[in-house]
């Protein structure tokens, strides 16, 4: 192994020497201590610490890192404290995610460590949005992230990569090539001779490296920084290295053919290092051997009072209470009746932060005075004119908010929603994105662990399912695992009517209702459409705003000029009734007015629930107590629909209440046919007649 120390001091060498160390001597404690059975498996590193250590070192210390399951080295060369990590490991309270994570998957904030989610390749686009931060803020710093070589199969590394190429950020791509993704070995993995090669396909700059050289490492991710700083560009590294271990610890290497073991046992990135520094006199055997002697010290030491960690405690409120982020913000909120001034309120959560992780700190640069609008008077405004008011108010709102989608600039949108923004806000604030959804989701999350706010526009609601994991897996559950608020909006053009067949037309809501840590709205009308949008982008948790294309140009309402919220969480009382209550949302809404328009001889109350995650369970209770009839009703397919959620708890909750069955009117369990005859008999309100009817005779 060749090494050649530069401009290094020979005490810079030898700090590299015991960061490079500390990790190796942590694993070989670990491994005892798995066999005496005191901790749980995790990914070993053993053979590849001169990659993790020498791209941290030659990092600042405030540069997010996005680590991977092999990355210990980027943990301890941040100096996590020892003692917090064995603690993460234990699954202790006191650990890093509050016991809720395993081995590596946690970040901390304060180390500008991104924790990874179980899934390899979003923690590619993650680095993204972190540099896309930087390039905004004009601020000398990259990201980095990491991936496996197996890792680089998955799309996801080829749309953050793209991303980056597109937009110019400064991140650096760092792969592990280790010789296999758990069993399988390169030559089932790609067919390109290196990885480097596909660099050139993103028009991007690469170089493969000796990954077990430690100074290479630290020397090259140093020039590849100033690169990526100056050319405001991405940059790939290939390492080149080999994993000693299982692919985690007890898993067994048997597929792996011994004489790879010799040869790379040669290379061993420690025992070269070392030699190397004997040899030029950096440090003495002795001194090695003193080093050694004081990380086994350290080690112990902190192992004690790691292991002194108390015993979990299990509070049931406060896993709940961290599934969301508190908002902080003073929200303005429109009356229900806007002759009333509005009211400044405080977030009523606020008033009990009992178990929760600190709540975002609140981006003073970012709040403008709202300078626009009158505030009590009103306008005739289409439901598609709202959502662009929304928009527009919090872009002059939040200088720290970003819009990204598929055509959104100049072209304004599919729907044209955006037309002019650009004008108005700038290209660096409303931004074309290529085609991948993925890859914008999890740039929105890099976005937010820099304090920035945004909201993607998916061009149709349909194709959130090419970001589906992003959002279920990381935005929903990044401040439960460890505590850090993805601050993102995905407006969601959802619905049918249009014969736009069974790509360009689907209710998906229920999809994001069942996943814990997001948070759904669905407005039916114009003056919601606005309130709701300003609110889910003032809210710092990750909401899905569904918007009815078939609402855009069909309804409009009075809407109040001023910026204001409706409340995410409550439901609007429509219409009183005293004969049956239909609970809907969205086109289900306008479906039970014109219902009850023509059927005057009726009395029906209806309620709009206008978000769907949180529900309005007093409002739901109310309206079933006034009527003990109840039709649930969605444009949404039947099965696995909110109204079965709704039904069940109406049965548990309200069952004295109740004089009939509470029944689903929602639309077939079949995909949503294109031939505007089928679609028609496809819909809900194709049986609505027939369901009220059903329950009123009952
Ligand atoms: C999307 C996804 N598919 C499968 C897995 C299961 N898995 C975990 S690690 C791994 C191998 C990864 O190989 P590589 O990217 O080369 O990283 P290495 O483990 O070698 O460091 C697999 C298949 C996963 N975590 N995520
Ligand atoms: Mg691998």
């Amino acid at each position: 192994m060749h090494f050649d120390k530069k401009n290094s001091t020979p005490d810079q060498l030898a700090q590299l020497y015991k960061s490079l160390l500390l990790p190796r001597m942590i694993e070989e404690k670990m491994l005892v201590l798995l066999r005496q059975g005191k901790i749980s498996k995790w990914f070993s590193g053993i053979g590849q610490e001169a990659i993790s250590v020498g791209a941290t070192l030659a990092l600042q210390p405030d540069e997010w890192i996005m680590p991977l399951h092999r990355n210990l080295g980027v943990f301890t060369s941040r100096h996590m404290p020892l003692h917090k990590l064995f603690m993460q490991w234990q699954g202790s309270k006191e650990g890093y995610s509050k016991g809720r994570e395993r081995s590596f998957h946690f970040g901390s904030k304060e180390h500008y460590i991104c924790g990874m989610i179980s899934h390899l390749g979003p923690q590619l686009a993650i680095a993204d949005g972190v540099a896309l931060a930087y390039k905004l803020r004009k601020q000398n710093k990259v990201s980095l992230a990491f991936t496996g070589e197996g890792g680089t199969s998955e799309g996801d590394f080829h749309e953050a990569l793209n991303t980056a190429a597109v937009w110019d950020l400064p991140v650096i791509f760092i792969i592990e090539n280790n010789g296999y993704g758990l069993s399988t070995p390169v030559t089932e993995q790609y067919r390109c001779a290196s990885l480097i090669d596909r660099a050139k396909g993103y028009g991007m700059e690469a170089v493969k490296i000796d990954g077990n050289n430690i100074l290479e490492v630290y020397d090259t991710v140093k020039g590849v920084r100033e690169y990526c700083i100056n050319r405001q560009k991405p940059y790939l590294i290939e390492c080149m290295t080999f994993r000693m271990r299982g692919h985690e610890e007890a898993s067994g290497t048997k597929y792996v053919p011994k004489e790879l073991f010799t040869r790379w046992e040669l290379n061993d990135p420690i025992k070269n290092y070392e030699i190397y520094l004997v040899l030029q006199q950096v440090l003495t055997a002795e001194e090695i051997a003193g080093i050694r002697e004081e990380t086994k010290q350290y080690i112990e030491e902190e192992l004690e009072k790691g292991f002194a960690a108390a015993a979990m405690i299990v509070d049931t409120e406060e896993e709940i209470n961290d599934v969301y982020a508190l908002s902080s913000v003073v929200r303005r909120q429109s009356s229900e009746a806007f002759d009333e001034p509005p009211v400044e309120v405080v977030s009523d959560v606020e008033a009990k932060p009992r178990g929760r992780f600190p709540a975002p700190a609140a981006n003073k640069e970012s709040k403008q005075a709202p300078t626009h609008h009158s505030p009590f008077t009103t306008h005739d405004a289409r439901f598609i004119d709202a959502i662009r008011q929304g928009l527009q108010q919090s872009l002059e709102t939040h200088t720290n908010l970003i819009l990204m989608g598929q055509d959104i600039a100049e072209y304004g949108g599919a729907f044209k929603i955006t037309e002019g923004f650009v004008e108005q806000f700038g290209k660096d604030r409303v931004r074309n994105t290529p085609l991948c959804e993925s890859a914008i989701v999890g740039a929105a999350l890099g976005l937010s662990l820099e304090g920035y706010k945004s909201v993607m526009e998916m061009q149709f609601a349909d194709f959130v399912t090419a970001g589906f994991n992003q959002i279920v897996n990381n935005l929903a559950k990044i401040h439960y695992r460890w505590g850090q608020n993805a601050d993102v909006v995905i407006r969601m053009p959802t619905g049918g009517g249009m014969g736009a067949g069974p790509f360009h037309s689907q209710s998906n809501e229920a999809w994001f209702v069942h996943t814990p840590g997001l948070k759904v709205v669905y407005p039916s009308n114009a003056e919601d459409a606005k309130g709701l949008l300003i609110a889910a982008i003032n809210d710092p948790n990750p909401v899905l705003y569904f918007e009815h294309k078939g609402l855009y140009r069909s309804i409009s309402g009075r809407v109040p000029e001023m910026y204001y919220e409706t409340a995410i969480g409550k439901a609007k009382l429509v219409q009183r009734g005293s004969d049956v209550s239909i609970i809907t949302y969205g086109a289900g809404v306008h479906w039970a007015t014109d219902y009850a328009a023509k059927h005057e001889d009726l009395s029906i109350e209806i309620l709009d629930l206008r978000s769907l995650l949180p529900l309005d369970y007093d409002a739901i209770k109310t309206t079933v107590k006034n009527n003990g009839k109840v039709l649930l009703l969605h444009e949404d397919s039947l099965t696995g629909g909110i109204g079965g959620e709704i039904a069940a708890w109406i049965g548990e909750h309200c069952f004295e209440y109740l004089d009939a069955p509470v029944m689903r009117c929602a639309s077939l369990n079949t995909p949503i046919p294109f031939n505007m005859e089928l679609e028609k008999n496809f819909m809900a309100s194709a049986r609505l007649d027939e369901s009220i009817q059903k329950l009123v005779g009952y």
